[in-house]
């Protein structure tokens, strides 16, 4: 399987039906467990809704906003069957009230730590910024899950060509202490699609080894 065979049977993967199918606010209101999950977290306006949207080739699908703190629930689309993205609410937006951002964040912690058929969970980390004290957080509660994760930079268009590439590499070299973390990071555009086909092709592989084939098992 060369890296091209994988990112043809991401686009395949991708191609396909993709339909909202549940809200979840409360951890004790999550839906039954299926397909395995691929979950989309980071700080709030990271762009995860974006790239769910991206990935999916869908400008709609999930609900994007210029205000932080759009998602508010765990969101759950169905792939075809195959698998289940979740788009989850941010965190590290100091505006919305105490009250509120403590309930987002315990749906988001028990989701994280306790669901069975939580196959990969992105930590989205936005391009311009780089890694921050509460990625670190999130990334130490998915050590301690044992939840197996990998770093996804956005709005790579918003980053000079010249930074990408030092941009990219001080992340990874911040993954070092995390000891779950996948060892690469992907550099993505929900609006220029750079990275996006690389992404579908990630999550292609994960499904087909979970399948426990290669490429025909999709
Ligand atoms: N330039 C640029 N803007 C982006 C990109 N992805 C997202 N955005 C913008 O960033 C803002 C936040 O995007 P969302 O996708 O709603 O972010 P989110 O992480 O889902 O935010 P919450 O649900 O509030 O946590 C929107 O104004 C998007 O248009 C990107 O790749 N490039
Ligand atoms: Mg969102």
């Amino acid at each position: 399987m060369t890296e091209n065979d994988w990112i043809e049977a991401g686009r395949k993967l991708f191609a396909g039906p993709c339909e909202f199918f549940f809200a979840a606010a409360k951890p004790d209101g999550l839906p039954p467990v299926g397909a395995p999950e691929v979950a989309f977290a980071g700080r709030s306006n990271v762009g995860k809704s974006s790239l769910i949207n991206a990935l999916t080739g869908r400008n709609a699908l999930a609900r994007t906003s210029n205000t932080p703190g759009r998602t508010q629930e765990l969101i759950f689309f169905d792939l075809d069957g195959r698998a289940t993205l979740v788009d989850m609410p941010g965190y590290g937006y100091a505006a919305v009230s105490k009250e509120k951002s403590a309930s987002w964040g315990k749906l988001a912690r028990d989701y994280l730590r306790g669901r069975p058929s939580l196959l990969r969970v992105f930590v989205l980390i936005d391009g311009r910024h780089g890694l921050k004290a509460s990625d670190h957080e999130t990334m130490k509660l998915l050590d301690a899950s044992a939840v197996s994760y990998a770093v996804v930079l956005t709005k790579r268009d918003e980053v000079k060509l010249a930074d990408q590439d030092a941009r990219a590499a001080a992340t990874l070299e911040g993954l070092r202490k995390h000891v779950a973390a996948f060892p690469e990071v992907i550099f993505t555009s929900s609006r220029g699609g750079e990275g996006v086909p690389e992404l579908r092709a990630h999550i292609a592989r994960l499904l087909a080894e979970r399948e426990g084939g290669g490429p025909a098992a999709l």
